[in-house]
């Protein structure tokens, strides 16, 4: 039998409303991954839409947790980092890499914004923090709005071109020397997906999906944490990210149309054709 993968999820728990950690561990551990985890944060909701939500900020516990893994001897084959709970954790998630990244797949996932805005609490210098964080990365895997945030360009929104995005990879290949997944791209009114650069051969290629009208919120953590799922089991790039797509897709399908969008998507009712992958 193979040896058992193991990955490091780097999120915050949001206690309701399904999105980081929440969503991460179990897709991960649903690929036949051990997920380890370390909390950004502790928040009684997300921050997207709810009003009024706690927020336990955890810095201070990130250098101990390290410290406690590395005098045990811990590793691992993957650090997958999401929503960090203050700018002074970037520093400290870059620590995290340096300790523990040298055999890792490190995926940054650079969680600061969706639909053209920045998510409240943070401030306008946060995506600079980020883009240096992407600096460490073998893979990135943003939205197109985290896309303008880390290029300190406008967002335009609306519907993509081929040039556009090579446009954008190009100059995102600059920040991240590594693999970049630009999530969120729509070439036409019916179809959703992704573009994936590989930086060994500059290579672009493109997978799909049908594209369900509304905002569905969590939905970038189900694509990310399956996406690393497919990597940490031997598929390529391209294929990663179909199985990503397909996953989100799906989660989406099985969310009831009336369903509170804050809730987070079905991804419990998609998670076993998704286990028969791997
Ligand atoms: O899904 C991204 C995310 C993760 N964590 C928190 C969030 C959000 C998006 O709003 O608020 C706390």
């Amino acid at each position: 039998m193979n040896r058992q993968k193991r990955a490091l999820a780097v999120h915050d728990i949001s206690c309701f409303g399904k999105c980081s950690l929440t969503v991460a561990l179990p897709i991960i551990s649903a690929a036949g991954i051990e997920a380890s985890v370390l909390p950004t944060a502790v928040l009684s909701t997300h921050t997207g839409g709810f009003t009024g939500h706690t927020f336990r900020d955890l810095t201070n516990d990130i250098i101990p947790i390290a410290n406690h893994w590395e005098q045990l001897g811990i590793t691992f084959d993957a650090i997958y980092t999401g929503y960090l709970g203050s700018f002074e954790q970037i520093a400290l998630v870059k620590e995290l890499i340096k300790r523990f990244g040298e055999n890792a797949l490190v995926m940054v996932d650079p969680v600061m914004a969706d639909n053209g805005k920045l998510y409240s609490g943070f401030n306008d210098d946060f995506p600079s923090g980020m883009a240096e964080l992407c600096g460490l990365a073998d893979i990135i895997v943003p939205n197109m709005t985290e896309v303008a945030l880390l290029l300190n360009e406008p967002y335009t929104g609306g519907l993509h071109t081929e040039e556009y995005i090579s446009g954008q990879l190009q100059r995102l290949s600059r920040i991240c020397k590594g693999r970049i997944v630009l999530t969120g791209v729509g070439f036409d009114d019916n179809h959703i997906g992704a573009a994936c650069y590989d930086n060994e051969t500059n290579e672009i290629t493109y997978v799909k999906q049908t594209r369900i009208p509304g905002f569905f919120h969590g939905t970038g953590d189900i694509f990310g944490s399956s996406l690393l799922c497919g990597l940490l089991n031997n598929f390529s790039l391209k294929k990663s990210a179909q199985i990503a797509a397909d996953f989100t897709f799906d989660s989406i399908k099985h969310t009831a149309q009336n369903a509170d969008k804050r809730h987070g998507v079905r991804f419990e009712a998609a998670i076993k054709k998704f286990a028969l992958l791997f």
